[in-house]
């Protein structure tokens, strides 16, 4: 039939920083979903949508799959695997760079994925990401033939995030899965998550950038006030940076406040970018002792059930 449309849901899954975000973020053509270095960066699934003539797809970005079991930990696993309920197709993504390094194959901790995704019900892609750092190609070769083994239906993408080789193939293959179903946004529509939380996200990324290793998994950060109509082209922000304990309070603001300034110049231009319109950003530390364990609050940020 003439001009039938397509419509569906590609859920991302995979380990966490294998870089789902970055290639979301490349897919859209614009920053959605935050990255840093540092793994279980992604808190909420994290919506995409593209449209293409008549295919339409709302990429679902999750929380990367781990095996911590501290703290947040659990409900991000949770939600990256109820993200599945949703999903036409699963796009599985691995970190060639990682798996390059091992010699035995697919890692042991993968099992619970491939099993969830592996039954057949849905078409699985697999995109073996990071090739950009794998020099010898030739090394990919046992990884690749351990994916076939345990994922027999699943096609096979090398692709960097980073630099786009194969990206184009793989969203094409992505697409043509997709099922016959009216499109349900306007083609102009990026995401489906408010700006509100989208600017409460960058303020996070540059807390993970600017931040040690642990300090970043004690913190959640949520928007107490926006302000678009007191001044013509000017949004006015207030975030609150909630952290689990009083002496994390001064690691975030910094000697003389140095540090939140930082975190603050550069969410604020970020943010700037994202809405088309100047920003002022007021950033504050708020202690929330032992959030992690508050139901109410974890749903305030969209994490409980
Ligand atoms: N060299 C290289 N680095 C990449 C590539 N894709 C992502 N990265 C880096 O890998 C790190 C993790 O990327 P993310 O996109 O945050 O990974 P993620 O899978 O979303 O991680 P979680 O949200 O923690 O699950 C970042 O430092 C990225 O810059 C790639 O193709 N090549
Ligand atoms: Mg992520």
């Amino acid at each position: 039939m003439e001009n039938m449309q397509r419509f569906g849901h590609v859920v991302m899954l995979g380990p966490t920083n294998a870089g789902k975000s970055t290639l979301l973020n490349r897919l859209i053509g614009q920053k959605i979903s935050i990255v840093s270095p540092k793994p279980q960066t992604t808190r909420n699934s994290i919506s995409g949508i593209i449209t293409q003539g008549d295919v339409q797809a709302v990429f679902l970005d999750t929380p990367g799959l781990h095996r911590q079991k501290r703290g947040i930990a659990p409900l991000l696993m949770r939600s990256a695997y109820a993200a599945l309920a949703q999903a036409d197709v699963v796009m599985l993504m691995l970190d060639a760079a990682q798996y390059a390094r091992r010699i035995d194959g697919l890692a042991p901790d993968l099992k619970p994925v491939v099993k969830a995704v592996g039954d057949g019900r849905l078409p699985v892609l697999v995109a073996l990401n990071k090739v950009d750092v794998v020099r010898e190609k030739v090394k990919l070769l046992p990884v690749l033939e351990a994916i076939a083994e345990a994922l027999p239906a699943a096609e096979l993408f090398p692709i960097s995030a980073l630099t786009g080789v194969g990206v184009d193939e793989l969203l094409k293959a992505l697409l043509s899965r997709l099922p016959e179903a009216p499109h349900q946004f306007d083609p102009d529509e990026v995401s489906t998550a408010p700006v509100r939380f989208l600017a409460s996200e960058i303020v996070r990324e540059k807390l993970f950038l600017a931040l040690g290793d642990e300090l970043p998994y004690s913190m959640a950060v949520t928007i107490e006030d926006w302000d678009e109509k007191s001044k013509p082209g000017l949004t006015k922000i207030r975030a609150a940076i909630h952290v689990g304990r009083e002496s994390h309070k001064p690691m975030v603001i910094g000697k003389g406040g140095e540090r939140l300034k930082d975190v603050g110049q550069k969410a604020r231009a970020d943010i700037e970018e994202m809405l088309g319109t100047q920003v002022f950003l007021e950033l504050w530390v708020k202690v929330r002792r032992d959030w992690t364990d508050d139901p109410s609050f974890l749903r305030d940020l969209g994490l409980g059930q």
